[in-house]
């Protein structure tokens, strides 16, 4: 892990070191383009040949139904079960509190606005499969998707080595009512629901994390086909702010935590004294040792740093400008910096409070904006699957009222038809 004293950081090495790592992309660009040109002209024959070429399954059709989601949801471990359970309850409390109905308005006598709440009719979730399990994604996702009201939800995952799905996605679409998983994976799969396919439909918004390749298509299709996107999803990342009342253990547990998604994951931590930032390392070089997945997870953490603030008002300065997806306050005074927050995709307030809670249980959602990002995007919400349409009535009263400001505007634009629809009226 790098080190930085922040007092002696220039703003502009202040911003270079909050650059995230941009992937090359223009490599696989191409690859991402052929792929989604053969779904959007051969349809399921090119989803059949990826399957064999990129999942190594020879698939005799590309989807399971409800039998065989149920069958295999059945041999779900109890415990794995009622945590889901759990997840689910949960993850749907926090969404369904976000469904508020805003009420009319009268902006002059007569003349009345309002907005109304519609779900996006046709969905697209794509979940994470294979070697990767995340289960967690397809709650995160679906559970929104469920209370929006969405008609058509879509689910794409890459199936597994047997050509079906694991028991725990399984399970989670049987919590959702979801009677149909196609088993595509990649590139191919956005591209499928992107333009739709004989098996898979189109859909109008596509979501869910994936590889470079997923990630790529979803930025492709939302350009070429006019399909909109969650967000643009980069590598996760957590920052924690840490002072005296940090427990060093516990910070250094989820900065391995985060570390763990991948070799190109970040874990910022940012400290107010030297001695706190040496103690969570110390405890780190401890932790690591005993994880399966250490190695990638120290590719992770030798690409993160450590910066050294004087306080943790400036702390929150660092962390305004890196604009972390995760930010977690280790510190008992986690209440008075909540107002110093402007950039963050989910906070975790406390000694308390671990990210890991957040990824699958607390109820909050973890699909969240990366690189940056959560400097001008919200992460996925019951927002995110809806779109909300502007209404409004006039009455004769509030025509004569609004009247002859709309007149005068439409002169001054020199749009004389403008002018006619208000004037035709006023005369009638
Ligand atoms: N930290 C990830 C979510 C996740 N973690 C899923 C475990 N499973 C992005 O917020
Ligand atoms: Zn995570």
């Amino acid at each position: 892990m790098k080190f930085y004293s922040y007092t002696d950081l220039s703003k502009d090495k202040v911003e270079a070191i909050c650059l995230r790592q941009l992937e090359d992309d223009s490599s696989i660009l191409e690859r991402v383009k052929s792929i989604v040109t053969r779904v959007k002209n051969e349809g399921d024959k090119a989803l059949f040949d990826y399957a064999s070429q990129f999942d190594k399954v020879i698939m005799n059709k590309l989807y399971i139904d409800k039998e065989e989601i149920e069958s295999i949801a059945s041999t779900i471990p109890a415990d794995a079960k009622s945590a889901i359970d759990t997840a689910y309850q949960n993850i749907r409390t926090f969404h369904a509190s976000q469904a508020n109905k805003e009420g009319r308005v009268e902006t002059m006598e007569g003349v009345e606005c309002w907005r109304e709440t519609r779900a996006i009719e046709k969905v697209g979730l794509y979940v994470p499969g294979g070697s990767a399990v995340l289960p967690s994604t397809f709650l995160m996702l679906g559970i929104p998707a469920l209370i929006a009201g969405c008609k058509e939800i879509v689910v794409c995952s890459p199936p597994q080595q047997d050509g079906k799905t694991n028991c725990y996605v399984a399970y989670c679409a049987v919590k959702l009512g979801i009677e149909r998983i196609y088993l595509i994976g990649g590139a191919q799969a956005v591209a499928a629901m992107a333009y739709g396919t004989e098996s898979v439909p189109k859909v109008y918004k596509i979501f869910g994390p994936g590889n470079r390749y997923v990630t790529q298509a979803k930025q492709l299709v939302q350009s070429a086909a006019g399909t909109a996107i969650d967000m643009p999803a980069g590598p996760s990342e957590v920052l924690v702010l840490a002072d005296e009342t940090a427990n060093p253990s516990y910070v250094a547990s989820d900065l391995l935590a985060q570390a763990e998604h991948g070799a190109d994951s970040q874990a910022i931590l940012v400290a107010t004294s030297r001695k706190i930032i040496d103690k969570i390392l110390e405890r780190l070089e401890i932790q690591i040792k005993e994880l399966p997945r250490r190695e990638v997870t120290a590719l992770a953490i030798a690409n993160s740093y450590a910066v050294l603030v004087e306080n943790l008002e400036q702390g929150m300065e660092f962390s305004n400008v890196y604009a972390p997806e995760h930010l977690i306050l280790a510190t008992e005074k986690f209440e008075q910096l909540i107002p110093l927050i402007t950039n963050a995709g989910s906070v975790f307030l406390g000694n308390l409070t671990p990210e890991s809670a957040g990824d699958y249980a607390s109820g909050t959602n973890h699909t969240l904006p990366t690189s940056g990002f959560a400097k001008a995007y919200s992460g996925v919400s019951l927002d995110s699957f809806v779109k909300k349409i502007t209404f409004q009535h006039i009455s004769r009263k509030g025509l004569e009222n609004i009247g002859s400001t709309v007149e005068i505007l439409a002169a001054a634009e020199g749009l004389d038809a403008h002018k006619n629809a208000i004037s035709i009226r006023l005369k009638g």
